[in-house]
C-alpha cells in the first residue's frame, strides 16, 4: 500500500495553494560549482573545457562522484550522455527530467550550463531533505558536447538523442586534429552502440533546463527569473574563399585574387543582412577565420569562415542566409575568387510546452518570487529535448549579461532562486 503523502508532498504537488517552505544549500552548492570551475584546461578564472578532453573527464567523475552521493543511480549513453537518476514512487511512468551541459568553450566561464547541472542536482537534493518522495523518477541529465568546440556542431548529445543527428552522419565528424567521434569517444571510455543513443518521443514525460540567460535582460530590468517561451533557431556555416596568393611585395593590386579581402566583404555583408531584417532577435556572427597561408609579407591565397546565424524565426533566419549566399555569388564573380559553402546544422526554433510553463509559473508564485517570459537567443539542450518530450526553462540573470567569458557570474541569491523553483516544478511535474 502506497505511503501516505507528507504535507510537504501534498504541498508540492498542489504548488501555490499551500506555502511550503523548502530550503536550498546554496553554500553547498556554491562550493561545488567553485569546485567544478576548476577543473579547467585554462588557470582560473578562465574555465575551459571541451568535451572528451582530459579535463572534461575529471568534471564528468566530480559530478557523477555529487549524484552517487545523492543516491542517484547513473547510466552513461554510448556517446557521454549521462543519467542521473532518483528512482520514483512507480518506476513505470516516464520520468520527470532536468539538466544541462558541463563542456565549455575556450576562455570561458564557471556558470554557463553548470547551473543546470549542479542546480539541477541541489534541486533532487532540496526535495529529498524536504521529505518529499515523486511518482514519476526525476532524472539529471548532463548532456555530452554541448558546445560546438569540438566538432563544430551545438548539442551533439542531445541532438543524437532527439534523433536529429544519425549515428552515420556523427561518425563523420572531426575535430581540428583530424581526430573522428568514435576514436575520441573511446578514449573517454564511450563505447557502446551509437545507435541506441536515440531516444523515443515519450520516453520523457517532461524536461525543466535551468540557464543563466547569458543576456542583459534579466539584470537590466530588476525582474528576476525568466521563463523562457521559445529558444532561437541556430545555423551554422563554413565557408570556404580560395584566391590566389602571391608575394605582399610584388604582387600588384590589380593583379590580386586576395581571398581574405573577398572573406572581409562577406563578413559585412552578412552583418548588413542580419542588421536589416527589422527584427532585433536576428543575430549574425563570424566567430572563426583560418588564413593560408598566414604570413604577413603573403597574399591569403586560402580563408575558412565559420559563421552562426540565428533568429526565432526560421524564415528570417534562412532570409539571412540567402542573402550572403547572394552576395558570395557577386564578390566571388568581381574578385576572381571560388567561394563555396558547407551547412554544419540549420534547426528550426523550439517553441516551450504551456503545461511546463503553467508548472513554473505555479512554482514561481508559490516560491513567492517574480519573472518575466522571455525568448532564449543562445541555443541549448532544451531545444533538442523539445523534439521527444515537452519543455520549458528557467532563467536567473547573470551580471552584465557576460557569458562565454571568464567574468560570467551568477550570484548566489538568484541561483537560489532558481534551484527554488526548479525543485518546486519537478516535484509538481513528478506528482501529475
Ligand atoms: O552558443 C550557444 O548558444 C550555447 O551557449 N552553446
Ligand atoms: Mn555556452
Ligand atoms: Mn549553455
Amino acid at each position: 500500500m502506497a505511503k501516505s503523502r507528507t504535507p510537504v508532498e501534498k504541498a508540492l504537488e498542489n504548488g501555490a495553494e499551500t506555502r511550503v517552505e523548502i530550503s536550498v544549500d546554496i553554500a553547498g552548492l556554491m562550493s561545488e560549482i567553485e569546485a567544478l570551475a576548476q577543473i579547467s584546461e585554462g588557470d582560473p578564472p578562465v574555465v575551459t573545457r571541451v568535451v572528451f578532453s582530459e579535463a572534461d573527464s575529471r568534471a564528468r567523475a566530480y559530478v557523477k562522484e555529487l549524484c552517487q552521493a545523492a543516491g542517484l543511480a547513473i547510466r552513461e549513453d554510448a556517446v557521454g550522455n549521462t543519467f542521473a537518476r532518483w528512482e520514483g514512487r512507480d518506476p513505470a511512468l516516464a520520468p520527470v527530467a532536468t539538466g544541462s551541459h558541463i563542456d565549455a568553450i575556450p576562455n570561458a566561464g564557471a556558470y554557463d550550463g553548470v547551473v543546470g547541472v549542479l542546480g539541477g542536482l541541489e534541486a533532487i537534493r532540496t526535495l529529498q531533505r524536504s521529505g518529499f518522495r515523486p511518482n514519476r523518477s526525476i532524472e539529471l541529465i548532463i548532456f555530452t558536447s554541448e558546445e560546438p568546440t569540438r566538432f563544430g556542431i551545438g548539442c551533439l548529445g542531445s541532438r543524437m538523442m532527439a534523433g536529429a543527428i544519425s549515428p552515420e552522419q556523427a561518425l563523420v565528424l572531426q575535430d581540428k586534429t583530424g581526430r573522428g567521434l568514435d576514436e575520441l569517444r573511446h578514449s573517454a571510455g564511450f563505447t557502446g552502440d551509437l545507435a541506441a543513443v536515440k531516444l523515443a518521443a515519450g520516453d520523457y514525460n517532461s524536461f525543466v533546463e535551468l540557464h543563466i540567460e547569458q543576456g542583459p535582460l534579466l539584470e537590466r530590468e530588476g525582474l528576476g527569473l525568466g521563463v523562457v517561451t521559445h529558444i532561437a533557431a541556430p545555423a551554422s556555416l563554413r565557408i570556404l574563399i580560395e584566391g590566389e596568393g602571391g608575394h605582399a611585395g610584388a604582387m600588384l593590386m590589380p593583379d590580386r585574387h586576395d581571398a581574405l579581402a573577398a572573406g572581409a566583404e562577406l563578413i559585412l555583408a552578412l552583418e548588413t543582412a542580419a542588421k536589416t531584417t527589422g527584427a532585433i532577435d536576428t543575430v549574425a556572427t563570424v566567430g572563426v577565420c583560418e588564413v593560408f597561408p598566414g604570413a604577413v609579407n603573403s597574399v591569403p591565397s586560402r580563408v575558412r569562415l565559420e559563421t552562426d546565424v540565428r533568429d526565432t524565426d526560421s524564415a528570417r533566419r534562412d532570409g539571412v542566409l540567402t542573402a550572403l549566399k547572394g552576395a558570395a555569388t557577386e564578390v566571388a564573380a568581381r574578385r576572381g575568387v571560388r567561394i563555396s559553402f558547407e551547412t554544419v546544422n540549420a534547426d528550426p526554433p523550439a517553441t516551450c510546452d504551456p503545461a511546463i510553463l503553467a508548472a513554473l509559473d505555479a512554482s514561481i508564485v508559490a516560491a513567492g518570487r517574480s519573472a518575466r517570459r522571455m525568448v532564449s537567443r543562445a541555443y541549448h539542450d532544451s531545444l533538442f529535448m523539445a523534439r521527444i518530450a515537452p519543455v520549458a526553462m528557467l532563467f536567473i540573470p547573470c551580471r552584465g549579461g557576460v557569458s562565454h567569458r571568464p567574468d560570467e557570474y551568477a550570484s548566489p541569491h538568484w541561483i537560489e532562486a532558481g534551484v527554488d523553483v526548479l525543485a518546486r516544478t519537478l516535484a509538481r511535474l513528478a506528482c501529475q
